[in-house]
């Protein structure tokens, strides 16, 4: 037997990446309100503690998501066709394999390329893909999929994938211009898979990001942790509280950071040395939800049409099926 393949690449050198993270966070902690990139929550600990939370019993996302890609997978590997599978974000790479075992059954699976920020998660990925696909190419890009996405060459026999809901970790804004660059990497044929977190009851939503056992809280707190090993920080994450709560007007829930006390905070990196006042927050992150309608109005002018709209029996959670507009049916 032929030994697995995988290679793994990295978009960035480790000086281009301090400094970029340095320059956003001075940008993001001097604006009012103050806010962090949360693309800096996946540290190994990070990616770690969000896997834990995908486990949580209020954490209906990964679960639903799960479910729903498992009954449709194959009815999407049949309406695409693809030969080469991308995930953007992937983590540890778990729901791409029940698109993978689709394509192998439809006998048509022959590459992967995976794309996130986490190069650890990114290569023990790759490497158990490879081994567990026998004769799958996988590429792995360590990379941003804002800045980075030109690295993965031009589209052809290609299903992109983007799970988890993590489209909603972006501004509404930043959406149409993200998916017409994820566009030009799709060839007429291609498609493009979206997870997306439906608007739904405020308990059920407030619930899944304040999980009883805490491990929401720990993860919102590690990127104070981040901020320490990579930016030299002096942050007390055990002064900072978490705050998640569900913003009605604008879909989508937003997490905080509260400082417990008047401390100050040094980021030598970032040429930051802040005061916050007992009571002050830092947002973190924003998880914005969608309707079938809101998310179909995003894709105006982004060169992507809406082939297909998934969703499980209690419409928590769909998954978008978008291709490029030439080559839409019907
Ligand atoms: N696809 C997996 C993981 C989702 S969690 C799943 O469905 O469970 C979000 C993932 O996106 C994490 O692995 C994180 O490291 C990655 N990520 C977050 N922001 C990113 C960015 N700007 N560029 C690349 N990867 C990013
Ligand atoms: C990755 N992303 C879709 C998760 C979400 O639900 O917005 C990250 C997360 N934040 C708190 N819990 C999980």
């Amino acid at each position: 037997m032929s030994g697995a393949l995988y290679r793994v690449e990295t978009a960035r050198g480790n000086d281009e990446q301090v400094a970029s993270m340095a320059a956003e966070v001075r940008r993001g902690l001097l604006a009012t309100p103050r806010w962090l990139p949360s693309k800096y929550f996946y540290d190994d600990r990070g990616s770690r503690l969000f896997e834990e939370i995908t486990a949580q019993p209020e954490y209906y996302l990964t679960r639903t998501e799960e479910g729903l890609l498992a009954r449709i997978a194959d009815e999407v590997v049949a309406r695409v066709r693809p030969r080469e599978l991308l995930e953007l974000g992937s983590g540890a790479g778990r729901k791409i394999r029940l698109l993978l075992a689709a394509m192998a059954r439809a006998g048509l699976l022959r590459g992967c390329i995976l794309l996130d920020i986490n190069a650890r998660f990114l290569a023990d990925a790759s490497r158990a893909l490879a081994r567990d696909f026998p004769g799958l190419a996988v590429r792995g890009v360590v990379g941003d999929f804002l800045g980075d996405l030109d690295l993965l060459g031009p589209g052809g026999d290609r299903l992109a994938a983007f799970f988890a809901s993590t489209i909603g970790n972006l501004h509404p804004d930043e959406v149409p211009p993200f998916l017409a660059r994820v566009a030009g990497h799709l060839a007429p044929g291609d498609a493009f898979l979206v997870g997306v977190d439906l608007v739904k009851d405020v308990a059920r939503l407030e619930a899944a990001y304040n999980d009883r056992a805490g491990v929401t809280a720990e993860f919102n707190r590690n990127i104070l942790r981040v901020l320490n090993d990579r930016l030299g920080a002096d942050c007390d994450p055990g002064a900072f509280g978490h705050v998640a709560f569900y913003d009605r007007a604008h879909a989508r829930i937003e997490m905080r950071l509260r400082s417990l006390r008047l401390q100050r905070v040094r980021i030598p990196a970032a040429r930051l040395d802040l005061k916050l006042e007992a009571g002050e927050e830092i947002r973190t992150e924003i998880s914005c939800k969608y309707t079938r309608a809101s998310f179909a109005a995003r894709l105006t002018g982004t060169g992507l049409g809406l082939v297909h709209w998934y969703t499980d029996p209690e419409h928590l959670f769909a998954l978008a099926l978008l291709a490029p507009e030439s080559a839409r049916d019907g």
